[in-house]
């Protein structure tokens, strides 16, 4: 999510960085760890083994439920660096499911607990989620299939970091956005990658554009991540497709585990802060995220 959404002194990273060390000691999960002997031996026969699910959350459950802490870590703070306006609350206020098979990420303007955000009192309220110390991968096929909020000042995101962020800092620690889009462009994600020399507005990316608003209707966002490649697509549609060689010189620092994030920013540099035309409450509708190896 660009070099502004990372949080080098604001309260998240503090939060960040003990799941992010815990992560690297109980990566990769058991379930991957579980699917690996098997896709190597079929690759010794010579098979082509259909890709095993690594990690996947329908979103199943009660109405108002919280998701999945096996799964999900929920992070809590403002955030700084990007001059994001909204604070990320714990709890269900601001990211629920919806007894329909959808996780909801709801923006709102309020601030019904009086936090503090940079700017002073906070003016908004939403919810981000990563699988820290839950759930890391190297390559695989990374999907999700969400429906986008509108409206300027809309910043959703499902993007990863590397696990080692707490050990090496960003962005040596690489980060792949598989999704951003920022509310002025209601027909057109962006994909992006970032790392040491090409991070921030430096980052490497794309945007693809479709007829329609991405509010309209639920789309799926995916990334097919290899050695030395990384593929962007939505609807099955690849946009973009990235390599080593793109990088000016630069380093790829994608060869090693990488963490999952959703979030929902209100405001910050990229898209700009709401306005008087901006209906809230707002939501990021998601029905599923799932990973393959
Ligand atoms: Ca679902």
């Amino acid at each position: 999510m660009s070099s502004r959404l990372i949080p080098r002194r604001s309260r998240i990273i503090t939060a960040l960085a003990a799941p992010v060390l815990a992560a690297a000691v109980l990566a990769p999960a058991a379930s991957a760890q579980a699917s690996q002997p098997a896709s190597a031996a079929a690759a010794q026969r010579g098979e082509v083994s259909a890709a095993a699910v690594t990690f996947s959350d329908d979103f199943n459950g009660p109405a108002g439920s919280a998701v999945d802490g096996s799964k999900w870590v929920v992070e809590t703070g403002d955030n700084v660096n990007n001059h994001e306006r909204q604070y990320y609350t714990p709890g269900t206020n601001n990211a629920a499911l919806d007894g329909q098979g959808n996780l909801v990420i709801t923006a709102r303007r309020e601030n019904p607990a009086g936090y503090n955000c940079w700017y002073g009192s906070c003016q908004y309220t939403s919810a981000r989620l990563n699988t820290s110390g839950r759930f890391s991968q190297t390559y695989g096929h990374f999907e999700a299939r969400m429906k986008l909020p509108r409206g300027q000042g809309m910043w959703p995101a499902f993007w990863m970091l590397g696990t080692d962020i707490g050990s090496v800092g960003w962005p040596n620690s690489g980060e792949i956005d598989i999704m951003e889009n920022v509310g002025f462009e209601p027909r057109t994600v962006h994909g992006t990658i970032h790392g040491p020399g090409y991070s921030g507005s430096g980052g490497i990316g794309a945007g693809y554009g479709i007829g329609d608003d991405f509010a309209n209707a639920f789309h799926v966002f995916a990334v097919d991540w290899s050695p030395n490649k990384i593929t962007w697509s939505v609807d099955g549609t690849v946009y973009q497709t990235r390599t080593p060689a793109d990088l000016g010189g630069n380093r790829w620092v994608f060869d090693h585990p990488f963490f999952l994030i959703l979030n929902l920013a209100v405001g910050g540099y990229w898209p700009g802060d709401p306005d008087g035309s901006t209906v809230f409450p707002q939501q990021l509708v998601v029905d599923y995220v799932r990973v393959t190896n």
